[in-house]
């Protein structure tokens, strides 16, 4: 599984675009979204990690590489404005 941690996920909206971007980069992928922990989990059928994070950052949002278990240092950085229409 392929973990990024987007904090400029910020609504339903960012979860939709990103959830897109993730499927229209590998149409078998998975995706699975805590909107509350800004984690996008994915479960690719083809696509690399740089794919994903490169479609992601494509959609406007800033992915990082998170592990699958988010230690103590993963504070949420204060959200930037991202590609989302609602802010
Ligand atoms: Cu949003």
């Amino acid at each position: 599984m392929i973990v990024f941690q987007v904090n400029d996920m910020t609504c339903g909206h960012c979860v939709g675009t990103i959830t897109k971007a993730v499927t229209a980069a590998d149409q078998g992928a998975t995706v699975r979204i805590d909107l509350a922990s800004h984690r996008v989990e994915i479960e690719p059928a083809a696509a690399t990690e740089a794919q994903l994070g490169a479609a992601i950052k494509a959609a406007g949002f800033t992915p990082m590489a998170a592990q699958a278990a988010s230690g103590p240092s993963a504070t949420a950085a204060a959200p930037k404005r991202g590609g989302c229409c609602c802010h």
